[in-house]
C-alpha cells in the first residue's frame, strides 16, 4: 500500500516557528504551495515562538482529531551555543512521539544547520524547500493512514 499525493479533501494542520523567520517563512510558502498543488484546500496555520514550543501546539492540534495531519515546521541554526543539540534531540523527539500517539501523522519539516548559508539553502534554494517536502510527505501519510484504517478496520 501507499498513500496517494491527493491533497483533496484533506484537512492539514500547519505549526510553525517563528524564530528565524527569514526562514521559516519560506518554509511555510513552500508547504503552502504544496498542498495547493496538490489541490488540499483546508489548510490552518499556527504559529508558536521556537521550535522548542512546536511539539506541545502539534501535540495539541493532533489530539484534537480534527485534522489528516499535521506538518510542524520550524529552523534551528548551530551557531556557538550546544543549546543547539538539545533543542534537536528534544523537537524530533517528542515530534516523534506525537506521531504515533494519536493516530494523525505529524511531519517535521525542521531545518537543523551548522550555518545560516546551509539553512538558507534548505529553505527554497539550492537543496529544495524543506516545507514543500514535510507538505507532499503529509499529504501521503494522511491518505496512507486513511487506506489502512479501511484495511485494519475491516473484519
Ligand atoms: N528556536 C528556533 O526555532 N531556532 C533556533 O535556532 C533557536 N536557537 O538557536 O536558540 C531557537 N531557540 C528558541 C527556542 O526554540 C525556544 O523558543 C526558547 O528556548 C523558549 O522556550
Amino acid at each position: 500500500m501507499e498513500g496517494s499525493l491527493n491533497g483533496q479533501n484533506l484537512k492539514i494542520a500547519i505549526v510553525a516557528s517563528r524564530f528565524n523567520d527569514l526562514l521559516t517563512k519560506n518554509l511555510i510558502d513552500g508547504a503552502m504551495d504544496a498542498l495547493k498543488r496538490h489541490g488540499t484546500e483546508s489548510i490552518d496555520t499556527f504559529l508558536v515562538p521556537g521550535a522548542f514550543e512546536l511539539p506541545l501546539i502539534s501535540d495539541k492540534v493532533a489530539s484534537s482529531k480534527k485534522y489528516d495531519a499535521v506538518i510542524a515546521l520550524g529552523a534551528l541554526i548551530k551557531g556557538a551555543t550546544p543549546h543547539f543539540e538539545y533543542l534537536c534531540a528534544s523537537v524530533t523527539k517528542s515530534v516523534a512521539e506525537i506521531n504515533i500517539r494519536h493516530g494523525v501523522p505529524v511531519i517535521l519539516g525542521l531545518i537543523t544547520a551548522d550555518t545560516l548559508e546551509h539553512a538558507i539553502e534548505r529553505s527554497g534554494t539550492k537543496q529544495g524547500n524543506k516545507g514543500f517536502i514535510a507538505a507532499e510527505n503529509a499529504i501521503e501519510m494522511a491518505n496512507l493512514v486513511k487506506e489502512t484504517k479501511k484495511v485494519f478496520e475491516e473484519k
